[in-house]
């Protein structure tokens, strides 16, 4: 990648993933773009140039990137699951259609593009434990099914326009610069805030819930590594199996313990995420990105909740 427009770079992966791109292929190669501006102070506007842009209409994403001379779209724009729930038609629309005049435009501007599935992208029928990269996929969500025909689509098109587009199957992405929006893994976040503020939280997702998780800088690096990866080597394209941790609320709470003795944690089970959380997997097998573009993840549970609880007091004066 050499020239890169990001679009949903106002949410929580962008907003980091803006500034890591940045980092690595200069400020003035990476465009941030959203459909909105709902935050002048989002770090992915404050560090460079922003655009408005939406991926419902092919005509803009055609025009933003070839004027930008882009050679890769990394598209997060998307509707997560618990919102997906609450409005399916919103979910398809964001999620489908903006997927599609992505590809489109790729396939005209011969771009790359970086696709995000995720663990939604399973269903019960899969199985549970150490899920395989090549399974069964029925899952029972609107995110979920538009996270596996988003996987489709992107190996429809890189098999039959050639057009270069990878992806990953993101678990939970825990990271403190910019909230999660509407997911049901956003509650291994919030808890960590609520751990500082007031070394209490009521968990939405029961105890004994297993989900596969990953700290932010991890996901960064898989995203960068994925898409510089040999294509010679990618055996896989749509979507990689990733995870760094597997854990249900008890076991999150048992390491914020570690750095908070006196951390309480209680249940107020939120049956519309619970349902979600019990159709997807416990813990991924992700073997194949590890073989076939070198995937390792730095953080542990306890890695990660150290640098949360560091991150989150200098962000709350604590
Ligand atoms: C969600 O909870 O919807 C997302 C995801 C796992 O894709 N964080």
């Amino acid at each position: 990648m050499k020239r890169i427009v990001v679009t949903g770079s106002l949410g929580q992966i962008g907003t980091e993933l803006v500034v890591y791109l940045r980092k690595i292929y200069g400020v003035d190669n990476v465009l941030a773009t959203g459909r909105r501006l709902k935050d002048p102070n989002n770090i992915a506007v404050t560090s460079g140039e922003f655009k408005i842009m939406n991926v419902g209409v092919p005509k803009d994403i055609g025009e933003v990137c070839a004027a930008y001379k882009a050679d890769a779209i990394i598209h997060l724009a998307g509707v997560l699951s618990a919102n997906a729930e609450k409005d399916p038609a919103l979910a398809w629309e964001t999620n489908m259609i903006g997927l599609y005049n992505v590809l489109e435009v790729a396939r005209e501007l011969r771009l790359a593009v970086f696709f995000p599935s995720s663990i939604a992208a399973f269903g019960p029928s899969t199985p549970a434990d150490n899920t395989p990269q090549d399974t069964l996929q029925r899952p029972t969500t609107m995110y979920g099914v538009t996270k596996v025909a988003g996987e489709l689509l992107s190996d429809y098109y890189a098999m039959r326009y050639e057009v270069d587009v990878r992806g990953l199957r993101f678990p939970g992405i825990i990271s403190y610069e910019a909230e999660p929006g509407g997911g049901t893994t956003d509650y291994a976040v919030h808890i960590y805030w609520e751990a500082i503020r007031k070394a209490a939280y009521t968990s939405y997702i029961a105890k004994g819930t297993l989900m596969d998780m990953m700290y932010m800088p991890d996901a960064l690096d898989a995203v960068t590594k994925l898409m510089e990866a040999d294509p010679a080597k990618l055996k896989h394209r749509n979507c990689f199996n990733i995870t760094a941790m597997s854990f249900d609320p008890e076991k999150l709470a048992d390491s914020i313990r570690k750095y908070i003795p006196d951390f309480v944690l209680d249940y107020d089970v939120d049956p519309i995420r619970q349902r979600i959380a019990n159709s997807w997997p416990n813990s991924l097998d992700d073997s194949c990105a590890r073989a076939e573009w070198g995937y390792s993840p730095k953080y542990d549970l306890d890695a990660m909740t150290r640098d949360m609880l560091e991150k989150i007091r200098v962000k709350l004066g604590k």
